[in-house]
């Protein structure tokens, strides 16, 4: 509970917002800013745990960039304060003239939910669909959306993921991420002590750089940037001809392992080895190691996914743990549940799910690839998209190919930006829209991947809004109700709100919300907003935006009753949500949702059979290719520059103020010695980093632990703080939109060819 420690010092708890672990905080509250911030021993999960970026979080929330108020573009480029009022009439007008002049596919929204907000995502959502579009860009498919379609056909629905209990497992092979910096799994710095103290476990390291982690590790293989699928692919091979896969988990609860067998019994182990140039010792050793391991599980992140064969990576990793039946058990890998849906899924054999238009790009887990989106503007004629809304995201500095994105940004004839701060994406939009912090509003993410257990927190606001800002949920549902989408009001539903007795709980407006989309099914996508003006409007302490989680609530609870049961709700399968629903409200800091048995993972799996797919034929076509894939031609590019490495000091785009920084405030390339010295060039000292789309200067850092001919840039600089030079490298002026991976088109931003000079 808030409470008030000493006069004018109130203490609270919340989330940090930095990434995908949502650490719960306890602090203190002083001036409506933030005077303490520690981590929160009652969130169930983190447990007091947190790393140093969360203590600077005052600079996210009290900062020179911060937006107060709803700005319109001037004829002359400048910006001009106008009112909530004016900013949603025209909008709506605006969006409502390209739709019905060029149709929803003219519209494109980007975006919706960072690192820790997802709770406006809901309200986002459904501009979408009042756009009548399905044109969904986000970060998630210029990341992960290679892996989601793999876990589509090995699992049966885009949505199975998976998670990795590396607390339990006794050998963890972690592959192309760095969890010291990057974090991913649970408190993890932590997590890799106790790993590495305790001589019974074994942690191995892919990684091409002596990173944090792979200092800690019982084992590194230092492949070759881009490697992994020829590495994991041996791996799988050995274990095969070795025998060493688990053929009763493979009878009991796969199909297509003889197929399987025959294509990796065909691969040229030691060509595959000498490829990734690693020792073939050591790789025969782990292989077997792993397959022998009682509790074996896998960990991947970027380093797979941001480079060369991103779905074939994630095919891969996915049959390292299940041949060898790490799967569905302690320690191993498991799917896990989810209360909110952020991803959905569009398998692309389902002619439903419409391409874009220029690139006749499927979408994947319901998202687009940002990589095509500027073509998608640029040159795809009179189908063109001519309005994009961008939505906690700086896509001109987060997605590849900075210059293609601003031409193709500057060409739309309608830009909305909603964000926290002026950001570089803001500076080109027509109108830009405050919205409230995450720590002025309810919020929550959908991060929460955890299995057997799994939770959710919501937080309750923190500070007093300054300013003329808005949260997501009054945006969204302001315009669509100018857009005439839904009405301003649904006085019925809202007067049975208001009058529920507790004894019925919410059971009356849950009866008569079903009626209502009943009848008028055309309301059912903008459920969202009308629970905010009816069964919101009832909530305590302004909760308005919350009211969306009931429904979700009560489906999770019939779906996962016994699970949900455990975790100590009560109720039957249908009033159990109800339950679930106030302790989400009401416990500050967090709470389990669901709380399984190991075994229950095969009622997670979405084939009818249960059964998980071994074989995926587009799989075996990519491992037919790799074979006669050609080395890289370094001639003119001699240097394969990793365009966004995770480092103590950054985090995306969420804090813009550089003085949250303690270390590394150029934003350091990181070079090998050797390499430094051909140069000519010491700690401190400047060189030119040059791709075939552009260039940065950049501050040279000597690091003996990355790969010769190899250098690294940090991701989450190169921002323009209150309108300064930019800060650290522009990294996307260096990456092209189409340096991506055919099939997913997920860019391979750790395998950029790059040449260095030194700067005169
Ligand atoms: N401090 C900090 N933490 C963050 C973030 C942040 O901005 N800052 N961002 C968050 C986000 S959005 C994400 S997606 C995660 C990403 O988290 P990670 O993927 O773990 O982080 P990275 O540093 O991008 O990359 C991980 C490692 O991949 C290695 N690598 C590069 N190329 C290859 C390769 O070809 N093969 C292999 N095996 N490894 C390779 C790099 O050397 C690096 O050590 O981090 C999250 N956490
Ligand atoms: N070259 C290269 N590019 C990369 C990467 C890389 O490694 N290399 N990493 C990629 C990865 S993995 C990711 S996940 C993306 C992340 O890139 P983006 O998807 O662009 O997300 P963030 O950088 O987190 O940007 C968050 C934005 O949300 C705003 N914001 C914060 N709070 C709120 C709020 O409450 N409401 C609203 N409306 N806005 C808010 C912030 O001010 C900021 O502008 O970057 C990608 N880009
Ligand atoms: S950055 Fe991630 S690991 Fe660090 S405190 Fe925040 S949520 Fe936790
Ligand atoms: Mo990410």
């Amino acid at each position: 509970m808030t409470q008030v420690t000493q006069p004018g010092v109130r203490s609270d708890v919340t989330a940090c917002i930095l990434c995908s672990r949502n650490c719960g905080l306890a602090v203190e509250i002083q001036d409506n800013q933030f005077k303490k911030i520690k981590g929160d021993d009652q969130q169930p999960f983190s447990q007091g745990y947190i790393c140093q970026k969360a203590a600077r979080l005052e600079h996210y929330q009290n900062h020179a960039d911060r937006l107060r108020h709803p700005l319109k573009r001037q004829s002359d480029g400048s910006f001009a304060e106008i009112s909530w009022d004016q900013a949603i009439k025209e909008i709506a007008a605006k969006l409502l003239h390209i739709r019905d002049s060029y149709g929803g596919t003219a519209f494109a929204s980007v975006g919706g939910g960072g690192q820790g907000n997802h709770l406006g995502g809901a309200y986002s959502r459904q501009l979408l669909l009042a756009m009548k579009s399905f044109y969904s860009y986000n970060a998630l498919a210029q990341e992960k959306t290679g892996d989601f379609w793999v876990n589509g056909r090995v699992f049966g629905n885009q949505q199975c993921h998976t998670t990795e209990d590396v607390e339990h497992a006794d050998y963890i092979l972690f592959i192309g991420t760095n969890p010291f910096q990057a974090h991913g799994i649970p408190n993890a710095r932590d997590t890799l002590k106790h790993i590495k103290k305790d001589p019974n476990r074994t942690m191995v390291v892919f990684d091409p750089r002596v990173s944090e982690t792979a200092k800690q590790a019982d084992i590194h293989l230092q492949l070759k940037p881009g490697t992994d699928a020829f590495l994991m692919s041996a791996m799988i091979s050995i274990i095969i001809r070795e025998n060493l896969h688990d053929q009763q988990f493979i009878d009991q609860h796969t199909y297509g392992f003889e197929q399987l067998k025959q294509v990796f019994l065909a691969v040229p182990v030691e060509d595959c080895i000498h490829r990734a140039g690693v020792d073939s010792e050591l790789v025969y050793q782990v292989a077997r190691d792993f397959a022998r391991a009682k509790h074996g599980c896998v960990r991947i992140d970027l380093g797979l996914q941001h480079s060369l064969h991103t779905t074939l990576n994630g095919y891969l990793e996915k049959l390292l743990y299940l041949v060898t039946g790490n799967f569905g058990k302690q320690g191993g890998n498991n799917l896990h549940t989810a209360l909110i849906p952020i991803i959905s899924d569009t398998d692309e054999r389902n002619p439903k799910y419409r391409r874009s238009m220029y690139h006749h790009m499927f979408p994947i887990s319901g998202f687009f690839p940002p990589n095509i989106l500027p073509d998608e503007i640029l040159k795809a004629g009179d189908k063109r998209i001519r309005a994009v809304f961008v939505d906690s995201s700086n896509p001109l500095m987060t997605y590849a190919d900075t210059p293609a994105y601003t031409k193709a940004f500057e060409s739309l004839d309608l830009l909305v930006v909603v964000d926290v701060a002026m950001t570089e994406t803001a500076q080109l939009a027509d109108y830009v829209l405050p919205a409230h912090s995450q720590f002025e509003k309810w919020e929550f993410t959908g991060f929460n991947l955890e299995f057997p257990k799994n939770g959710f927190h919501l937080r309750h606001p923190l500070f007093t809004p300054t300013g003329n800002t808005l949260p997501e949920a009054e945006i969204y549902t302001r315009l669509l109700e100018e857009m005439k989408v839904i009405p301003k009001q649904f006085s019925l539903l809202k007067k049975i709100a208001e009058n529920e007795s507790p004894k019925t709980k919410r059971l009356g407006y849950m009866a008569a919300l079903g009626a209502l989309l009943a009848k008028n099914s055309q309301f059912i996508p903008y459920a969202a907003s009308i629970t905010y003006r009816t069964l919101g409007e009832t909530l305590p302490n302004n909760a308005a935006s919350t009211a969306f989680l009931l429904p979700l609530a009560i489906k999770f609870a019939v779906e996962n009753t016994k699970a949900v049961q455990r975790a100590g709700y009560q109720g039957n399968k249908l009033t159990l949500g109800f339950d679930l629903f106030e302790h989400i409200l009401n416990d500050r800091s967090g709470v389990v949702i669901s709380e399984h048995h190991y075994e229950d993972v095969w009622s997670l799996v979405a084939y009818k059979d249960r059964k998980i797919r071994l074989a995926i034929p587009e799989m075996f076509v990519a491992l037919a290719e790799l074979k006669q894939e050609p080395t890289l031609d370094q001639t003119e590019y001699p240097f394969i520059l990793f365009a966004g490495e995770r480092r103590s000091y950054n985090a995306n785009q969420i804090y813009r103020d550089p003085a949250w920084r303690k270390v590394d405030p150029h934003g350091s390339l990181r070079i090998h010695p050797e390499d430094a010295a051909r140069f000519e060039v010491i700690n401190g000292d400047k060189l030119r980093c040059i791709s075939r789309n552009g260039q940065v200067e950049v501050v040279v850092e000597l690091d003996a632990g990355m790969q010769k001919g190899v250098v690294s840039l940090p991701h989450g600089y190169g921002m323009r703080y209150q309108g300064s030079e930019p800060i650290g490298p522009r990294l996307n002026m260096l990456t092209s939109s189409d340096h991506c991976e055919p099939f997913s088109k997920t860019p391979y931003q750790k395998y950029v060819p790059v040449k260095l000079e030194k700067v005169a």
